[in-house]
């Protein structure tokens, strides 16, 4: 039997569990308790798991109540129609509940109750990396090594997350164009150039035409099989890992799958470990400078992006045998400047619903500057980062922008 979905202010819902009436009723009229608690997940983040620990929590630690009584019954689904629905208005207080409902269809007098929300988001690994179910599965992480048909005249954006990913893409968007605007100001930068390692990207794959631009996180041993047979370029963007780590702190805030980032100590000894999302900075870093004397590789800071955009626009243009007059390179380098993206919704993500990115939390196109790391770091944590830096780094034999810095 096909499942039939019906679609509620633009989200889909599965209409054998899911109602109109039931999503307008618990948005606007039902009531939470100050001492309810809610388990919100996107599906398949460890719902069960969290629904068991608190379960044993609520309990102090007694398994008797999980063995006895089903976890759906323990800890009924607010959004689910059905029997749960008898469950839920008749449930007495302390109430626990799971919910996928996404933030813009939760009971309103959630936000004026003392409530709480568990959230609970939680990586998988595909052939040791981590990923979010967000955006990723194994599946598409599967077609984008070994079934994605890279062409010869494909250009592919390669970062870390957070090394100025966006910056390239827009940088490229407007070559494409001589510097003319109306393309980044008319399309979201994900549809020019989408992630082809992602679920959502591979279905905006479709529409790409050529010369195509993708725009990937993957690190080298993943990274699609069939470029390496073919004549495609790519364009590594690296930047000083210390500013990462503060910009991909803040943006883990914002974005509702990825973890909680924890405190500023928590997630700086993360990133250390590779215990974040595409794992560790250093593995991909060193992965992607084996192809550092490979003709169709060009690799570029975000550092000398920002010291000399219009030289470093001149080098792309090189590599990608690209012709520009004076004033379209002008263009470029104008239409690329941090103002300009963070004005334009094209570019700037807060096209983005609520419940992807909590822009009340933050803006994607955040500082763009260099050495933020330095309102951050305590004297303590930079020479910790320096130490594990020399360490992993020693053997690469390259040194960067910002190790004067
Ligand atoms: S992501 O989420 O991985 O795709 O992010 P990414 O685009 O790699 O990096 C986001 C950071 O790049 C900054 N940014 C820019 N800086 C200067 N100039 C321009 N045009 C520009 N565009 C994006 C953005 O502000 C993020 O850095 P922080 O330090 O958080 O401000």
């Amino acid at each position: 039997m096909d499942t039939e979905y019906f679609q509620h202010k633009g989200i889909n819902f599965a209409s054998v569990i899911y109602s109109k009436e039931r999503l307008e009723y618990l948005e606007n009229e039902f009531q939470v308790l100050d001492d309810d608690v809610y388990i919100v997940t996107f599906p398949k983040s460890g719902t069960n798991w969290m629904m068991e620990i608190l379960s044993l929590i609520h309990s102090n630690g007694d398994i008797s109540w999980c063995h006895k009584v089903p976890n759906y019954i323990r800890i009924p689904w607010l959004d689910v129609c059905g029997p749960g629905v008898k469950l839920v208005d008749e449930y007495q207080s302390p109430r626990l509940f799971s919910s996928h409902l996404p933030i813009q269809f939760f009971p309103k007098s959630f936000f004026s109750s003392k409530a709480k929300i568990q959230m609970s988001v939680k990586y998988f690994t595909y052939k040791g990396v981590n990923f979010s179910p967000g955006s990723y599965s194994q599946e598409s992480l599967n077609i984008a090594e070994n079934e994605f048909q890279v062409q010869d005249n494909d250009v592919y954006i390669v970062t870390y997350p957070k090394s100025g990913t966006n910056w390239m893409i827009e940088i490229l968007s407007l070559l494409r164009t001589y510097g003319n605007p109306t393309w980044c100001n008319s399309v979201p930068i994900w549809l020019r150039s989408p992630w082809f390692e992602s679920v959502e990207g591979q279905s905006q794959m479709i529409d790409i035409t050529p010369p195509r631009v993708f725009t990937s996180h993957l690190p080298f041993p993943i990274f699609a099989k069939s470029f390496f047979t073919s004549k495609a370029k790519i364009i590594y963007v690296m930047r000083n890992p210390k500013d990462i780590l503060v910009s991909l702190f803040h943006f883990s805030k914002m974005v509702c799958h990825y973890k909680d980032p924890g405190s500023f100590e928590e997630f700086f000894e993360d990133f250390l470990q590779g215990n974040v999302l595409y794992s560790s900075w250093f593995d991909h870093v060193k992965g992607w400078m084996q192809m550092k004397t490979n003709k169709n590789f060009f690799y570029i800071t975000y550092e000398e992006l920002h010291q000399d955009l219009r030289g470093s626009v001149v080098k792309i243009c090189d590599f990608l045998g690209k012709e520009l007059h004076e004033a379209q390179t002008d263009l470029v380098v104008n239409n690329s400047s941090f103002k300009t993206m963070k004005e334009n919704k094209m570019s700037n993500y807060s096209l983005l619903p609520q419940d992807r990115i909590d822009q009340t939390k933050g803006s994607f196109m955040r500082k763009g500057i260099t050495g933020d790391w330095k309102n951050h770091f305590t004297v303590a944590q930079n020479e910790y980062f320096d130490t594990v830096y020399q360490e992993k780094m020693k053997d690469l034999n390259m040194k960067f922008f910002w190790e004067d810095s």
